[in-house]
């Protein structure tokens, strides 16, 4: 027992002897569950997140009690730098906070040459996480590394993401430029000032949820990720520890152990791959190429499967996983991570989750020699199998490609959008008009059917984000010669849907794609933005007409909002079918809210909005189900 006020030793020690290149007796568990010991504690977020020993204590009570072996601090992570660049923060009762990233800090040059580079001692909540992280240390003799947002997942947060992707690709040295700004005026103060002022420190876990496949493409990584990783690192004393080691994206890499390689270099601790990837990509793969490198490797478990499984799947999943890990020369150097405990996960399911490991470090082997998690086994959502970003799923899309009998200047068109070529996208469209061609026939013809084909190839994984974004811009700067013309001649759009990302949820990658379709489609889109509480939804649908009503959540804490937005919506008397999406919702889930259709993908949800808008126009029969 350690003079301590709370006691992690034994964890820490075996965690400890793997990060620092060693082997540890038995197989330690991460994780990350700052929301579940907020909401376990009976905690409000208003000042769980502002008061420093609330925090630590708060933490520390709920893991000690329930056995976790290492004690875990992981904060709003991806927000505080930007909110000390000026960005505006929303806080709520039961969730984390986050960056209201609806408000751009940094559109243009000027906004750049504005910021001021934040004092870590002073400034937002820089100060506060210094102070979690050596109260921490005092409570329980452990130096807990900080957590940054790594140079490109802070450029989204600055500028958003599209608007980041797409200045890469317009002004790479304005981006260039940002990217330094960040890198040298703000992480390596923030990440050195840690260094300085907690005792023992030498690491800081950059997090990076949009820094990697398919968010970004490769060349991306090459270009805007990789070097800002080097210069922190060399900025912060070339400290092996200034590291970053979240990237996602592995099972769309398209040399896989070279992406691991990569991963090596930024994180050399240790690789790390996590769900849906270790799902995907299957954990003896991953065990392979680790003991090729002799490196220690970590495997984590899917924060959907911690938050709804049942006893039994969450056991299995985490003795697999174990048990694999745990395997062969290099077995030993072989720590668990659980992905994420959020708010709403039941405590008997973090129990469950810990007594498996702890089970498994004790011998027991009720699941030996059974590999189901993974790319050949069983592949229901809960356990992992759900294509990640709508990847994967097929749509039944009814466009077929009438490429050959498209006429010249249509396919002109066409390919322009296919191309990316937003310059000569609009070019080509005024060249139709001039040539006589009607504006609803070049939208149907030309703009239309390559939006069509973007989201199929993204669908099968073929593009990535960036890909579709620059479509989509190709699409609209051709759109945006006609759209004068239509309003002339009164041509109606197929319909109108009202999108929102639903209250507490900032996430809006996925919901902007689905946008982008739908506009693509053919669709006139009223996008209110993320965090959207119900009245604003039922508001603007009453006052715009709206066809259909499109929800968007990725947070396992935010699904309940999309269940009360629907009930209000039917209390208001509104008959307007309501479609949901996004990374943790599922048909089953759409059916127990009674969601009128779920879309699995951004195709697929055009697909659905289709049908029921041609069902309400007496046109075919609307199928309410995901579509494939
Ligand atoms: Co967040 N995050 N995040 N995050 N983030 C997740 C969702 C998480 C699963 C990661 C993890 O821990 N394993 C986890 C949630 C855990 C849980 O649910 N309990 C998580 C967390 C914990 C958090 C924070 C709390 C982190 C923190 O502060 N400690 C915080 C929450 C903020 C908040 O919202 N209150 C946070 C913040 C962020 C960033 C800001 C850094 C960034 C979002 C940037 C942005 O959106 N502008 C981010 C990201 C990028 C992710 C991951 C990595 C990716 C999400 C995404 O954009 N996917 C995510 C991990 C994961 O999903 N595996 C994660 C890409 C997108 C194209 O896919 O949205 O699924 P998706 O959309 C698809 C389909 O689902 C579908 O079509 C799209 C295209 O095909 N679809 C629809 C989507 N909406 C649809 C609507 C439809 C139909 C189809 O009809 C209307």
């Amino acid at each position: 027992m350690s003079n301590y006020v709370y006691d992690f030793q034994e964890g820490v020690k075996q965690y400890k002897a793997i990060i620092d290149g060693g082997e540890a007796d038995f197989v330690p568990v991460t994780t990350q569950m700052a929301e579940f010991c907020m909401a376990y504690g009976g905690h409000n977020g208003h000042d769980f997140f502002r008061d420093p020993e609330l925090f630590v204590r708060g933490s520390l009570d709920v893991q000690q009690e329930m056995g976790f072996h290492v004690p875990d601090m992981v904060w709003d992570v991806y927000s505080v730098e930007a909110e000390a660049l000026g960005g505006e923060m929303a806080w709520f009762d039961e969730l984390y906070p986050a960056l209201n990233n609806t408000k751009v800090v940094v559109a243009n040059e000027k906004d750049l040459a504005r910021l001021k580079a934040p004092d870590p001692l002073k400034t937002a909540r820089m100060p506060w996480v210094l102070e979690v992280l050596q109260i921490c240390r005092e409570l329980t003799g452990y130096t807990h590394y900080i957590h940054y947002c790594s140079p490109i997942n802070l450029a989204a947060q600055v500028m958003q993401f599209e608007p980041l992707i797409l200045a890469m690709n317009e002004n790479p040295k304005f981006v260039h430029r940002l990217m330094n700004f960040l890198v040298e005026e703000v992480l390596a103060p923030y990440i050195n000032t840690y260094f300085e002022k907690v005792p023992g420190s030498s690491i800081a876990n950059g997090k990076d949820a949009v820094g990697s496949l398919p968010f970004i493409t490769e060349d991306i990584l090459e270009e805007f990720s990789l070097p800002y990783l080097a210069k922190l690192r060399k900025l912060c004393g070339n400290r092996p520890g200034v590291r970053s080691d979240n990237w996602w994206g592995d099972s769309f890499a398209k040399d896989i152990e070279k992406y691991w390689d990569i991963k090596l270099e930024v994180t050399p601790q240790y690789l790390k791959i996590q769900d849906p990837d270790c799902f995907r990509v299957g954990t003896e793969r991953a065990r392979e190429f680790a003991d090729s490198r002799e490196c220690a490797l970590s495997f984590g478990v899917g924060t959907l499967l911690l938050q709804v499984g049942t006893r039994e799947q969450i056991t299995q999943r985490i003795h697999e996983y174990m048990e694999v890990g745990s395997r062969g020369p290099h077995g030993k150097k072989f720590f668990l991570y659980l992905c994420s405990f959020s708010a709403q996960t039941p405590p008997e399911n973090v129990r469950a989750a810990i007594d498996a490991v702890n089970s498994f470090n004790a011998g027991e082997r009720p699941y030996a020699g059974q590999i189901e998690s993974g790319p050949d086994g069983i592949a229901p959502e809960i356990a992992g199998g759900k294509g990640f970003m709508g990847i994967g799923s097929k749509t039944d899309s009814t466009d077929e490609d009438e490429g050959p009998r498209r006429k010249k200047i249509f396919q002109d068109i066409y390919n322009a959008v296919m191309e990316f070529d937003d310059a000569e996208c609009p070019v080509l469209v005024t060249k139709a008009l001039e040539d006589g061609e009607v504006a609803l026939e070049i939208l149907d013809e030309g703009l239309i059917p390559p939006m069509g084909e973007i989201g199929d190839l993204f669908a099968s994984g073929e593009l990535f984000v960036p890909e579709m974004l620059m479509a989509a811009r190709a699409m609209k700067a051709g759109l945006a010669v006609l759209k004068p013309i239509l309003a002339k001649t009164q041509s109606k759009p197929k319909g109108t849907i009202v999108i929102a990302t639903v209250f507490g949820d900032l996430h809006d990658i996925g919901k902007n794609l689905v946008g982008m379709m739908l506009e693509g489609a053919g669709f006139k889109v009223i996008d209110l933005g993320v965090n959207t509480k119900a009245e604003a939804i039922i508001e603007t649908a009453k006052e715009v007409n709206a066809d259909v009503i499109g929800l968007s959540a990725l947070l396992t804490t935010t699904m309940p909002f999309m269940k009360l937005t629907i009930e209000a919506i039917a209390e208001a008397g509104l008959d307007i079918p309501v479609i949901v999406g996004g990374a943790p919702v599922s048909q089953d889930f759409a059916n127990s809210v009674g969601a009128t259709g779920y879309g699995d993908n951004a195709p697929i949800a055009v697909d659905i909005c289709k049908n029921l808008v041609a069902k309400a126009t007496g046109g075919i029969e609307a199928t309410a189900q995901q579509g494939s």
